[in-house]
């Protein structure tokens, strides 16, 4: 019996690690030690509906999720607790909207430097990320 239920968890893990949400163009802009990085990216979803809840970093104590927008000429930011990815679509993080922001970086983020994350889901899975230090994002292939 104990087997069964560790067989069934195994395969519902296998299953939601295929379904994850996926991470493309991950890039981030040069920034100083200390003060706050910015993550840009697309994120692709062939499976069920999910959102991305959280983010990880180890050079980041605290990873925030921000949207900004421009409303009577004036730029602003908001945190999101929750950035949806409909089943089959994609969702853009970029300079003007969705964007990770890197609190209080521990080392300096250089031009072809990469700054490692973990994106956290609301369907539990947990997903690596590379972000590339550049000026712009990287050039799709
Ligand atoms: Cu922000």
């Amino acid at each position: 019996m104990k087997f069964l239920i560790t067989a069934a968890a195994l395969t519902l893990a296998a299953a939601s690690a295929q379904a994850a949400p996926k991470v493309s163009a991950a890039w981030s802009r040069p920034a100083a030690q200390g003060s706050t990085g910015a993550g840009y990216m697309t994120l692709s979803n062939a499976g069920p509906a999910d959102a991305l809840v959280a983010a990880e970093s180890p050079l980041s104590g605290h990873v925030m999720i921000h949207h900004s927008s421009i409303a009577n000429g004036m730029a602003s930011m908001k945190m999101v607790a929750r950035v949806p990815v409909a089943a089959g679509r994609s969702v853009t993080f970029a300079p003007g909207g969705y964007h990770l922001m890197f609190m209080g970086l521990t080392k300096a983020l250089n031009v072809g430097d990469t700054l490692p994350a973990t994106l956290v889901f609301a369907s539990g899975a947990r997903v690596k990320a590379s972000f590339v230090v550049g000026l712009a994002p990287p050039v799709r292939k």
